[in-house]
């Protein structure tokens, strides 16, 4: 049995956001339980982005049993007027006696001045109950607020020899239905899906969410510097998501001009070559796309590690061994290093088991 406490409330609260994860958009997912007289009286979460705030729902759920409550709130109640009024006014206002908060609000406008806000009025706030579990609810969050770029989470289906296609081409499929199952689930939760137009010349694939229940599905980014993206290609006739092209103010107007009529948004990003990867998230950032999975192919990955704009690594290894040396594909070929000590580390690794498939997820390190 757990034990009623502070932990106990705020567990519950967590819950309660992460269950809105993936649908909050640039926002934080937030949970809030109020607790009076030993009883839970109003619980809420912040569902999408531009409607109310986690507390604002569960004190319309309290009404005047807020009086003398206690808020266990996941985040720092916010200060500021941003699309809604500040939730520490309100939980003032309805005279709420305690606030247990878990994790500060990174976001410049709130960083502590919630608490203070609420302290100043007399309100007893208690900081740190499960900090950092909290903290990891918004991890997207947590970087997309200081940075303006987009949390990118790289995700790669291999052999165990680190192989995405044999020697002849062949894919399909790598790894098995488990894990494939976890990757749609990892697209419901992510803002935007991201990859190289080979990708898509090559597998023709949808990029959307597909599961036994309702999910969103992701915009489909696809990295293309002399947009050889078919008109009739599945992510142009599909209009299940959104569709934009990333290229290069070199790319021929025509081509962006039929794209464009076809429904799919074209974006220049520099006037190299290839597509300024680094100004491609920066100009994502600016349109509100605060995470991306990237799913390769390996040209991309490589690209991406290379440029040190991976946050985090999702690697599924299927207990399979392909062979074929060079004529094999890769996960994320890239010129790499020299020394072994300037490898890029993964930080914080776990390993989760999906049938015989593993996936190893950690966060790199660039040194
Ligand atoms: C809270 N509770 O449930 C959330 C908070 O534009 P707005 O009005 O939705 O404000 C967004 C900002 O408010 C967001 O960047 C973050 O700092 C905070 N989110 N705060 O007290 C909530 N979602
Ligand atoms: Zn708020």
């Amino acid at each position: 049995m757990e034990l009623l406490n502070d932990e106990y409330y705020m567990r519950l609260a967590i819950q309660l956001a992460g269950g809105a994860a993936g649908q909050t958009g640039i926002n934080p997912v937030v949970g809030c339980v109020l607790v009076k007289d030993g009883r839970i009286v109003g619980m809420g979460a912040h569902l999408k982005r531009g409607t109310a705030h986690a507390e604002i729902h569960a004190l319309q759920m309290a009404g005047a049993e807020a009086e003398g409550s206690t808020a266990y709130v996941t985040l720092e109640p916010c200060s500021h007027f941003g699309i809604t009024p500040p939730c520490s006014d309100r939980l003032i206002k309805e005279k709420v006696k305690r606030v247990v908060v878990g994790s500060e609000d990174p976001n410049p406008l709130v960083a502590g001045t919630g608490i203070e806000r609420l302290r100043q009025h007399g309100l007893e706030v208690v900081t740190g109950v499960l900090a950092e579990a909290c903290r990891e609810l918004n991890e997207t969050f947590n970087h997309f607020i200081g940075s303006k770029r987009p949390f990118v989470t790289m995700k790669t289906a291999s052999t165990l020899d680190g192989k995405i296609a044999s020697r002849t081409g062949d894919s399909k499929w790598i790894t098995n239905a488990e894990s494939r199952t976890y990757v749609h689930n990892l697209r419901h939760r992510h803002q935007a899906i991201m990859v190289g137009i080979g990708t898509v010349l090559a597998d023709d694939p949808l990029l959307t969410t597909r599961l036994d229940v309702p999910a969103l599905h992701p915009i489909r980014l696809i990295i293309d510097s002399t947009l050889r993206l078919p008109l009739e290609s599945k992510v142009v006739t599909d209009r299940t998501a959104e569709t934009l092209v990333l290229t290069t103010e070199n790319a021929s107007e025509s081509s962006k001009q039929r794209l464009e009529a076809a429904g799919v948004t074209v974006i220049s990003c520099g006037s190299g070559p290839q597509v300024d990867l680094s100004k491609a998230m920066e100009l994502l950032g600016g349109r509100d796309i605060a995470s991306i999975l990237l799913e390769g192919g390996g040209t991309l990955n490589g690209a991406m590690l290379e440029q040190r704009l991976v946050n985090k690594i999702h690697l599924f290894f299927a207990p399979k061994i392909i062979g074929g040396g060079r004529q094999s594909l890769d996960t994320m070929p890239f010129a790499g290093f020299d020394r072994m000590e300037e490898a890029i580390r993964l930080e914080r690794t776990t390993v989760q088991q999906f049938g015989e498939d593993v996936c190893v997820t950690g966060y790199p390190r660039y040194s």
